[in-house]
């Protein structure tokens, strides 16, 4: 079994759109083996993005997570990693399909509802970013 990360967007989380996001990944099958509320802060911001360091969106895109509380996650389930970036739909709200998390829930592509990890070597980073070995259950 495969595990990827996802982080909810503090945009989506000031929403009320945790239980929506979290339930159709349920739905699908996936297991939640870890799961934390947090604020970002901007260091921990940075190394998130830190592939997108010299884009122009890259303080906007720091600006917008660290901008209230965000529901970070550990799914696990068969090829987690394309899955779940298939259920998020398209960067661009604007150009995802209906029927797909940031196809269903918005139209800014900073506050895209969701983050999730693009391939194995992101998923294992970004898990090892936000939780410590011992709070994945
Ligand atoms: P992803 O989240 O679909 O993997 P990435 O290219 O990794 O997309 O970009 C990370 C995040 O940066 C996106 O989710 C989006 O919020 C934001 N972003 C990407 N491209 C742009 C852009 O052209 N303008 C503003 N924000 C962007
Ligand atoms: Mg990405």
């Amino acid at each position: 079994m495969e595990k990827t990360f996802i982080l909810i967007k503090p945009g989506a989380v000031s929403r009320g759109l945790i239980g929506e996001v979290i339930g159709r990944f349920e739905r699908r099958g996936f297991r939640i083996r870890a799961m934390k509320m947090l604020r970002v802060d901007n260091e921990l911001a940075g190394d998130h993005y830190d592939e997108h360091r010299e884009k122009d969106f890259f303080d906007e895109l720091v600006g917008s997570i660290t901008s209230g509380p965000v529901l970070a996650a550990v799914l696990e389930g068969p090829e987690a990693i394309t899955v779940v970036r298939k259920m998020m739909g398209s960067t661009n709200p604007m150009a995802a399909e209906p029927g797909t998390i940031r196809g269903d829930f918005g139209l800014e592509i900073v506050a895209n509802i969701v983050h999730g990890s693009d391939s194995p070597a992101s998923a294992e980073r970004e898990i090892a970013l936000y939780f410590s070995e011992d709070e994945l259950v």
